[in-house]
């Protein structure tokens, strides 16, 4: 595990694992915009939430006809079985190119608000778009490092939850690219 001070009173952690196992006030779930689960990571959180989730996501109201959270926003639900107390759920954007960043950004932003807006301390992040979605992974750990670096606010600890080689050895390049400790 690697830690990285950002102040403080704050620090980012990149760790190797699967976010379904921690013990954090919220995970964050790389979704879809219709938010009833998927594969990758959001099928996984679904699985070892249980059936409840599912429920939890069912009733939050769409924006429009099948979406729930468009791409960039952010929603939360708590975590049923999951050892977290709650599940934040955002939606990457699909890879297109560079002008996909704003939006990565703006889900991380949307996840971190809605972290702040209940006074987390302890929230725990995937690669969100790195799979299905096809973010070039250092890219996309450029923009998660950086936004979760500028973003104010209460929550103390931000871990990244890595799931394979190439993940884990994007972000750690890029880690130490951004951040002296
Ligand atoms: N813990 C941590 N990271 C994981 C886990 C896990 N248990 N499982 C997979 N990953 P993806 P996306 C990593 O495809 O690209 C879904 O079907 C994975 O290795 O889950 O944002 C949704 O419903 C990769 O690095 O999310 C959407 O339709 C990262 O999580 C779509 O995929 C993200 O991969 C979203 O695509």
């Amino acid at each position: 595990m690697q830690t990285h001070a950002i102040s403080d009173h704050r620090e980012i952690t990149l760790a190797r694992g699967d976010i379904t196992k921690l013990a954090v006030d919220a995970i964050v779930n790389a979704a879809n915009p219709r938010l009833l689960g998927g594969g990758g990571v959001d099928g996984a959180i679904h699985r070892a939430a249980g059936p409840s989730l599912r429920q939890a996501c069912e009733q939050l109201p769409e924006s429009s006809p099948g979406v729930r959270c468009p791409t960039g926003e952010a929603r939360i639900t708590p975590g049923f079985e999951l050892v977290a107390k709650w599940v934040i759920h955002t939606v990457g954007p699909v890879y297109r190119g560079p002008e996909s960043a704003a939006l990565l950004a703006s889900a991380y932003r949307s996840s971190l608000a809605l972290a702040n807006d209940r006074q987390l301390s302890s929230l725990a992040f995937p690669a969100i778009s790195c799979g299905v979605y096809g973010y070039p992974l250092e890219a996309a750990a450029t923009i998660a490092l950086e936004t979760c670096r500028d973003h104010g606010g209460t929550v103390a600890l931000i871990q990244f939850a890595l799931f394979g080689d190439d993940s884990c050895s994007a972000f750690t390049t890029v880690a130490a690219r951004l951040f002296s400790t």
